[in-house]
């Protein structure tokens, strides 16, 4: 993300607090350039995993879908069959909004998976069902909260078992 002002301080803290080396560049640099340097970087180190996060901008599709496009053709120079899996996060809190975005992001990339946050301040998120049953695509994560340990892995049996449960 090289478009949002905050954007790459925000990622850089929570870099830190993970312990994970972060590739960046300045705001407003090409995100195709991050995405080359960071798959280049990762496979200089030996690197297992690599995470690149994009802005989430909506507003112009057509750019939106060329960007992202630009940015899987970069890093197929460096490895071929990149991206192994397209994560597209949805702000559950926002109830039929994420299912638009999820509408406009499927028709500008092949998403393989979901993360739906901000299941905390829902009526228990009810939209995961709702989603999953229209797009097809499976959540892998949760957000519940702001805190490290609130990005779970989704666990569609306790999920459920959540709606029952009269403790929580
Ligand atoms: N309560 C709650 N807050 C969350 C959750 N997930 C994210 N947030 C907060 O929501 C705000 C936005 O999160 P970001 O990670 O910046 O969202 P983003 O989708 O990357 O947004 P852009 O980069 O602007 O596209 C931050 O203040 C987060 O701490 C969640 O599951 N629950
Ligand atoms: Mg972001």
């Amino acid at each position: 993300d090289t478009f949002r002002a905050a954007a790459i301080d925000q990622l850089q803290i929570w870099a830190d607090r993970v312990g994970v080396p972060l590739i960046k560049q300045n705001m407003g640099s090409d995100p195709a350039s991050v995405a080359f340097d960071s798959l280049s970087a990762a496979v200089s180190q030996g690197a297992d995993v690599v995470l690149i996060d994009t802005a989430g901008r909506l507003h112009n599709k057509v750019n939106l879908m060329n960007e992202l496009t630009k940015i899987k053709r970069v890093m197929q120079k460096v490895i071929p069959d990149a991206p192994h899996d397209v994560l597209l996060v949805l702000d559950g809190s926002t109830g039929q909004n994420a299912f638009e975005q999820a509408r406009q992001f499927t028709k500008a990339t092949e998403v393989t998976s979901l993360a739906v946050t901000k299941l905390d301040g829902t009526a228990k998120g009810g939209v995961v069902i709702g989603i999953s049953d229209q797009f097809r695509i499976p959540v892998k994560y949760i957000g519940v909260g702001e805190g490290i340990e609130d990005l779970q892995v989704f666990n569609k049996y306790e999920f459920v078992d959540s709606f029952f449960n009269t403790k929580s």
